[in-house]
């Protein structure tokens, strides 16, 4: 099997970030990859990812001046959970876990993941990234983990929502629903689009369901300032100020038009959370009360 990374490296030296987060804010969406002599990566994985351990994640942290961060298990690793469990025991208090679940995984398995911190589990509906997965498996898991209290991280791009509202909105019945990277709008559409009024009113009829106003760097045509995106992820934001969670995508797995300075995305968050009372609950109120429940 090949370990040739094929996508960007993540930044070597990210710059001080001008904006300094409130004491104990949350990066709520990054990911640990390998290394891969100790957690090798999926054979049926769509793209080869640099190693990113969980020593750099950390390191990251504290040079932009988080507290805590919820590591997102990724396509790359699958359904195994392991490199996510490692990080999980190492950060203890400090971090907290999303995992990919494979339908027939046992109580036994998934108790582990409870005991170290997982709160999630991720259905991703990216065609270029996973093979697909009928919804009732989806379900299925959606069930089992609802005991645990666990919630549901979504991904997938703009147009596949009007397909994916029913089964939203049924998950979301019950449980909290975290969409990932605010759906992927197509931002070139602008923030008054059919397209992005339509996901504004899915998190308006449903209240439980949350959103990640992160990922500039993936949706923007204006690297390195992002200010394409900006609107989107502040009328969230201003809309929906408890549902909303904000986060790097360190190391930026699958990126291939630039390479993103983390300190450059942290300073957005001024710019989409205007007052200090949205950045407090964008980075600290809502990802402490749905992932450490305080
Ligand atoms: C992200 C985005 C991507 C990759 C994954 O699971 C993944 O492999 O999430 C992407 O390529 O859009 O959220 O990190």
């Amino acid at each position: 099997m090949t370990m040739d990374p094929d996508y960007l490296p993540f930044h070597p030296n990210p710059k001080k970030p001008s904006y300094v987060p409130p004491q104990g804010a949350v990066d709520a969406h990054c990911h640990v990859f390998g290394p891969t002599d100790r957690f090798p990566y999926h054979p049926k994985r769509k793209y080869t990812p640099c190693d990113a351990p969980k020593e750099k994640l950390f390191e990251l942290r504290d040079h932009l001046g988080f507290s805590r961060n919820v590591i997102v298990q990724a396509s790359c690793h699958g359904s195994d959970n392991t490199a996510l469990i490692d990080a999980l025991e190492v950060a203890g208090e400090l971090a907290r876990g999303v995992s990919v679940l494979s339908p027939d995984v046992t109580d036994d398995e998934l108790k582990i993941l409870d005991e170290v911190g997982v709160k999630g589990v991720r259905f991703n509906f990216v065609k270029r990234l996973v093979d697909s997965t009928p919804k009732e498996v989806f379900m299925d898991l959606a069930n089992r983990v609802k005991a645990l209290g666990w919630h549901i991280v979504v991904y997938f791009e703009s147009p596949d929502l009007e397909d994916l509202r029913p089964f939203l909105e049924s998950l979301a019945s019950d449980q909290v629903v975290v969409i990932d990277h605010m759906g992927r709008p197509d931002v070139s559409l602008g923030v008054d689009s059919d397209e992005f009024l339509a996901f504004m009113r899915l998190l308006e009829q449903n209240p439980n369901i949350w959103a990640k106003v992160s990922c500039p760097e993936r949706l923007t045509q204006q690297a390195p300032d992002y200010s394409d995106v900006i609107p989107f992820a502040r009328a969230l934001v201003e809309s929906f100020p408890d549902r909303v969670l904000w986060g790097t995508d360190w190391p930026h797995p699958n990126m291939k038009s630039h390479v993103p300075d983390d300190g450059a995305l942290v300073d957005v968050i001024p710019l989409i959370a205007g007052t200090d009372e949205l950045q407090k609950k964008l980075l600290i109120d809502n990802p402490m009360r749905l992932y450490w429940g305080s």
